[in-house]
C-alpha cells in the first residue's frame, strides 16, 4: 500500500486523488491527513519542505512534489498517461502552467489568511494576481482538450476548482470560454466531483 499525505483542500492534493482515481490506482493508496503548519507532523517528518502532498511508497521511499507524483504514478500503468510519451513536452508545460496558477493562488491565501492584517502586502498580491489573469487569458486562447486526462488537464480543473473556492479571480464571469471546459471535463471525469472537498 502506498501513503498518500495531503488534505482534502489542497488543489496540488487533490490533483494527485484525481489521477489515481482515473487511472485505476487508488485502491493501492491510503490517505493520511497532513499539517504543513505543525512540528513534528508526518508530512514534515516525510518532505522536509513540509509542502503536501507527499506519497510514500510501500518500501518507506518519500515522493514529492505532485509532479514527480504524477510521473511515478505513470511507471505504475502500462503506458505513461498522465505525461504520453507523444505530447510529453506540451502537457509538461501545461502542468506547469496550471501548477504555477495554483502557487500564486495559494500564496495569495497565505499573504491573507496566514499574516496579520497590517503586514498584508497588496501589490504582492496584485503582483500574484496578474499570472491567473495572464495564465487564464492564455488558457482561453490555448487550452488542453478536456476529454483527456493528462497532467496537464487534470492540474487545470484542479486550479480552476481551487479558485471557485477561494474566490481570488471571478474567473467564470471574466473567462467563460473556461466555464465551458471545465463543464465538459467534469462531465467526461467523475473524480472531479469525487474529490471536491466540503468546505
Ligand atoms: N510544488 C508543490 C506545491 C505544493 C504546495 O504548495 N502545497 C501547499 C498546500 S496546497 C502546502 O503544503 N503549503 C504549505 C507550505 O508551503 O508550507 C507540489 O506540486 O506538490
Amino acid at each position: 500500500m502506498m501513503i498518500l499525505i495531503s488534505t482534502p483542500t489542497s488543489p496540488f492534493g487533490r490533483k494527485v486523488k484525481m489521477a489515481a482515481r482515473i487511472f485505476g490506482l487508488m485502491d493501492r493508496i491510503k490517505v493520511e491527513k497532513g499539517d504543513p503548519w505543525t512540528e513534528g507532523d508526518i508530512l514534515r517528518q516525510t518532505n522536509p519542505l513540509g509542502k503536501m502532498p507527499a506519497l510514500v511508497l510501500p518500501n518507506g521511499k518519500a515522493v514529492y512534489d505532485s509532479g514527480v507524483i504524477l510521473d511515478y504514478f505513470d511507471t505504475l500503468l502500462d503506458e505513461p498517461k498522465l505525461f504520453p510519451k507523444a505530447r510529453r513536452l506540451d502537457v509538461q508545460v501545461m502542468h506547469a502552467l496550471a501548477g504555477g496558477m495554483m502557487d500564486a493562488g495559494v500564496l495569495i491565501a497565505y499573504e491573507r489568511l496566514r499574516r496579520p492584517t497590517e503586514f498584508c502586502y497588496e501589490p504582492w498580491i496584485d503582483h500574484q494576481l496578474s499570472k491567473l489573469q495572464r495564465g487564464l487569458a492564455s488558457l482561453v486562447r490555448e487550452a488542453p482538450d478536456p476529454r483527456v486526462a493528462d497532467a496537464g488537464s487534470i492540474s487545470l480543473a484542479c486550479a480552476l476548482g481551487y479558485f471557485d473556492w477561494r474566490k481570488q479571480i471571478d474567473w467564470r464571469k471574466e473567462y467563460p470560454a473556461l466555464v465551458d471546459w471545465l463543464e465538459h471535463f467534469r462531465a467526461t471525469y467523475p473524480a472531479f466531483d469525487e474529490t471536491k472537498a466540503e468546505h
